[in-house]
């Protein structure tokens, strides 16, 4: 590679470019962990997307119609913290490109969301930026198509690397994007045939070019280090109908002596192999040195769309002041005042008609209410619309003929589905939900993680959560995964009980700003529980007393979603034969934790025996029964101890012993 012929042949450019590679080689020398290589060979495209096409203004981070900028490729972190400390975001200073990777500072080792502007969502585990980019692209789609293109018109643009490629949550990804025509999703795939192992063809020898064409997309290879082919392509991207894959031939590592080698992928922390690779782009400034010149022209690209930015805002102003505060109020994720009326409304009709109904379709005449009212909903689900039941009336299907539809058909695609709905509530103005069954969370998880570590209100509706869905068996029966769900930090795991809890469960996943949530629901038909109608959201509290002992309370039933009813009826068998009996309703475990030790001393109250009802594993339930004041010789657990079976429902309760007369029995074996 020729630097000399690229150095002379573009001063301005490459200069710019040099400025990406020397912070990242000084950061990762300070750190003496990274990677070095992908940055220091996608500095040229970086430099011309930025100086050139995206739409951003570093002093308003937030600016709703901003283009995005998604590195997928999040090892390479250090380069998007050195455009966002070049372009001038105010806080990512030059110390915190010091500090890179050091404990609280914003430059953590891969991009997380939150840590600071400019990060539009949290990268490093491969495959998750491109994903989470349809998302992105698709709401935008949608906002425009609701407020017009003087308000919304935005590109989505994705680094990726042949790592994110090979993932197969690309691959859904891809097709899901190319299937609708997302013509605003740009992707530049960092084709430098390196990996960790060493070139790509030890692995993969897919032509990526014929696969995203095959899924509908537009096309370009280029030298991914020739500052005019990687405008021209850009250019070119922007007038397509398609979404568009840009191939950039690049070189890993460029100009150092770890170049097209695997060992470039990594850390490079020699210092005279640093300071040749220094030599090399002409660039003799000192450790994180940036010369002012080159300084001010990365601040004036920053600058460049403040003018853009006025006159959006000015566009902004002149909406009618409705659509004005229907937008603000999606972006800051507030809700519609008249949704807590709603719901309470419901849940008191549900009361009083305390219909059987199994809760996922409790979930769907939830829905019926929320949607109309909050017209940010984007539900969907990945080819189980019918069993999930996550269409309500009126919502429209998403497609390019009809960008308004609120409903998308994601197609078998668990992972991609969750990837995109984080996409979409990383965005903003949009509030997504979407359905499978409860066993392929595993599916879905890798997003369904990472929604949590954003602290961002996905909704997950999981439907057919345990073996009560019957015939299907046990590939499609879960019994772990209530407690994966659980083990997850910042998820609400809801299992509601009746139609009256889900309605509360809603209410509290779509009113949360950053707390994804996991609504395990059923497919057989569960009886109203909660038949007495009480305004406040008890679902809140996480667990409450759903029914009193009468007389002396010897026993406390702890049971979630299903088995509510089962602890109930176990109750009326115990109190018949004088043995008092209190019923715990547990829906939401996450929010029980968080309530203080006099209500929850006041629920679960040392003395009587406790038994734990839930047709899935044990796995966590000793905290309630043996922890909180409980004692391990007088508690014990109704559920599985292994994997379901392919049988009617009502059968598969009885053999797997989860039944209202085994729980009586366990109840009075502890009692003696
Ligand atoms: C899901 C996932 N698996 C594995 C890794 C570990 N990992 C980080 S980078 C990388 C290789 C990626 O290769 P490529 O995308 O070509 O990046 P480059 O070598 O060009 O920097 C791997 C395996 C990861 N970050 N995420």
């Amino acid at each position: 590679m020729d630097l000399t012929a690229l150095r002379t042949a573009n001063p301005d450019h490459w200069n710019k470019a040099a400025a990406i590679r020397a912070l990242t080689l000084d950061a990762i020398a300070a750190a003496n962990s990274g990677h070095s290589g992908m940055p220091m060979g996608m500095a040229d495209v970086a430099t011309v997307l930025f100086e050139k096409h995206l739409k951003f203004d570093a002093a308003a981070p937030n600016w709703p119609d901003r283009d995005r900028f998604i590195l997928s490729a999040g090892h390479g972190s250090m380069l998007l913290y050195s455009l966002l400390h070049l372009t001038g975001y105010a806080d990512m200073t030059i110390d915190e490109i010091r500090n890179f990777r050091q404990w609280r500072a914003r430059t953590a080792g891969h991009p997380e969301y939150g840590h600071a502007s400019g990060i539009e969502t949290t990268t490093g585990p491969l495959g998750q930026g491109i994903a989470n980019a349809v998302g992105f692209a698709m709401a935008e789609e949608s906002q425009r198509a609701h407020y017009g293109r003087k308000i919304v018109d935005h590109y989505t643009y994705v680094i990726a690397g042949d790592g994110c490629l090979m993932e197969g949550v690309s691959h859904e990804a891809i097709a899901l994007a190319g299937r609708h025509e997302l013509s605003k999703l740009v992707v530049f795939w960092d084709n430098n045939n390196i990996t960790i192992d060493g070139t790509v063809d030890i692995a993969d020898r897919t032509d990526q070019v014929m696969r995203f064409k095959a899924s509908g997309w537009h096309v370009q290879e280029i030298d991914g280090h020739d500052p005019a082919a990687i405008d021209a392509a850009i250019a070119k991207a922007k007038t397509t109908r398609k979404p568009s894959m840009i191939a950039c031939k690049t070189h890993i590592a460029l100009g150092h002596a770890a170049q097209d080698t695997s060992k470039g992928h990594g850390a490079l922390t020699d210092n005279d192999q640093l300071l040749a690779a220094k030599a090399a782009y002409g660039w003799d400034h000192g450790p994180f040195v940036i010369p002012a010149d080159i300084k001010s022209a990365w601040e004036a690209i920053g600058a460049r769309g403040a003018a853009d930015r006025d006159e959006w805002q000015a566009r902004f102003e002149s909406l009618g002041d409705r659509r004005k505060e229907r937008f603000t109020r999606a972006y800051e994720r507030d809700v519609p005042k008249r949704l807590s009326g709603a719901i309470r409304a419901m849940k008191k009709q549900a009361s009083e008609s305390a219909p059987k109904v199994a809760t996922r379709k409790s979930s769907e005449m939830v829905l019926d209410v929320v949607n109309p009212i909050m017209p940010e909903t984007i539900g969907g689900s990945a080819d189980l619309t019918g069993s999930n039941n996550t269409k309500s009336a009126d919502m429209g299907v998403f497609l390019p003929e009809n960008r308004k539809g609120r409903y998308v058909h994601y197609g078998i695609r668990e992972h991609g589905m969750a990837a995109a709905m984080n996409g979409m509530a990383l965005h903003g103005g949009v509030r997504p939900y979407g359905g499978t069954f409860m066993c392929f969370t595993d599916y879905a998880r890798p997003s369904m993680r990472l929604a949590a570590l954003m602290k961002i209100p996905t909704v997950f509706v999981m439907t057919h959560d345990s073996i009560g869905l019957g015939e299907d068996g046990p590939t499609h029966q879960p019994v772990e995964h209530l407690a994966i769900s659980r083990a997850t930090p910042n998820t609400w795991v809801f299992r509601p009980a009746d139609t009256v809890e889900t309605a509360e469960a809603w209410e509290l996943a779509l009113t949360t700003k950053e707390t994804p949530s996991v609504l395990s629901l059923t497919r057989q038909g569960l009886p109203t529980v909660r038949t007495e109608h009480k305004a406040k959201n008890l679902t809140a509290q996480g667990a409450y007393v759903l029914a009193e002992a009468t007389g002396k309370r010897q026993a406390i039933l702890l049971a979630t979603g299903s088995e509510v009813s089962i602890a109930m009826d176990a109750r009326a068998l115990l109190e018949a034969e004088g043995i008092g009996t209190r019923v715990v309703s547990m829906p939401c475990w996450e929010l029980f934790e968080a309530q203080d030790e006099t209500y929850r001393r006041r629920v679960l109250p040392a003395g009587p025996v406790r038994v734990g009802i839930e047709a899935g594993t044990r796995f966590g339930w000793d905290k309630w029964l043996s922890g909180e004041r409980g004692n391990r010789s007088k508690c014990d657990f109704v559920g599985m101890d292994g994997f379901g079976a392919s049988a009617p429902a009502d059968e598969l309760y009885e053999n797997f012993g989860i039944t209202a007369k085994a729980t009586v029995e366990k109840v009075k074996a502890l009692l003696g």
